[in-house]
């Protein structure tokens, strides 16, 4: 890696839960929490509207982990939240499967306000990771609005609908990313990727949180033509997702349930391959497509862990080709 700085610029293209870890393992692993160094890139696929408020939960569960205020438990959401407005909007005959806490509301209020002023989502999510406290840059991946839509054996739902409302029950026979075909990339995202030493896909859904960001025009040409490095972690260990429905999507779209399966995907992208230990004795085969391949301990676990993975990353990938 050659950088005119002292350590590597890392952009790392994220969803939800699995990006947002290996995100924290990134901003513990560079000087000052990334603040120079870390450009975080997040799908806005997954963004709804509830009551009234605009929620972009992977932007917000990058942005609480990163600022170490976020349900460690659950992934998503606040520490420590409480939910009696959602039991007064129940109350008063409003839907409220989406569960949203007290403090977390208030995200969505001042995103809502400040979206209605005109701002665009990259400025204000901007404001509020530095409200936090986030050092590390956080951009949705476009500034315009892109909605995943899921093409269920019922019909075609709502990404939230069919994540939240439906417990992700449904086999996936399609995915439509409404938007994407005339969004722009945010401001910095492509800057980001070809400026970087490290271009990272996070161990997230390949189809529902790496695909719609990719779908941003100009977005995967960056990832295909930047100087960097560029490695994926696999979300598939041992044959299945570390967390949520990344195995039965990739089964609904006809594609093999392992650490293979998903570098098949992502030949052409990357030149890296990161798979867990259990996973090694597909190192030789994911080689055969042209893939160096990185073989460690990829359940983050706490933040110890990931920021361990982080650091073999930035150590390892810099070998495999070599
Ligand atoms: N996930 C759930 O499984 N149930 C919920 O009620 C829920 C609410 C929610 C509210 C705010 C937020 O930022 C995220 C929330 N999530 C919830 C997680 C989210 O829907 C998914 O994890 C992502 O969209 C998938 O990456």
């Amino acid at each position: 890696m050659s950088t005119s700085l002292d350590f590597p610029r890392v952009a790392l293209l994220a969803g939800g839960v699995g990006g947002a870890r290996l995100a924290h393992g990134f901003a513990r692993a560079l000087p000052d929490g990334g603040a120079e160094a870390l450009t975080v890139v997040v799908n806005v696929g997954d963004d709804t509207e509830r009551h009234g408020l605009t929620v972009s939960p992977d932007l917000d569960t990058v942005m609480y982990t990163l600022a170490e205020v976020g349900d460690e438990q659950r992934g998503w959401g606040l520490q420590g939240e409480t939910y009696a407005t959602l039991d007064q909007l129940a109350r008063l005959g409003e839907d409220t499967w989406f569960t949203l806490g007290d403090k977390d509301l208030a995200t969505h209020v001042v995103r809502t306000a400040r979206l209605r002023d005109g701002q665009p989502l990259s400025a204000v999510t901007a404001h509020l990771a530095a409200a936090l406290g986030v050092r590390a840059r956080l951009l949705p991946v476009t500034d315009d609005r892109v909605r995943t839509l899921v093409d269920t054996p019922s019909g075609r739902v709502a990404f939230q609908e069919y994540f939240v409302r439906r417990r992700h029950a449904d086999a996936v026979l399609g995915l439509t990313f409404d938007g994407a075909a005339s969004a722009r990339p945010a401001p910095g995202v492509l800057e980001a990727v070809h400026a970087a030493d490290l271009v990272v896909v996070a161990p997230s859904n390949p189809f529902l949180s790496i695909e719609p960001l990719l779908a941003v025009p100009g977005v995967r040409d960056a990832v295909r033509a930047t100087p960097a490095r560029r490695v994926a972690v696999s979300p598939i260990v041992g044959g299945q997702a570390i967390k949520g429905p990344a195995a039965q999507v990739l089964e609904s779209l006809g594609h093999e349930v392992s650490a293979l399966g998903v570098a098949r995907l992502y030949a052409g992208l990357v030149d890296v391959m990161c798979i867990d230990d259990v996973d090694a004795h597909l190192a030789d085969p994911i080689r055969e497509f042209g893939l160096d391949v990185v073989v460690t301990a990829t359940v983050m676990g706490g933040p110890g862990g990931r920021e361990r993975l982080a650091r073999e990353l930035l150590r390892g990938v810099g070998r495999a080709g070599a």
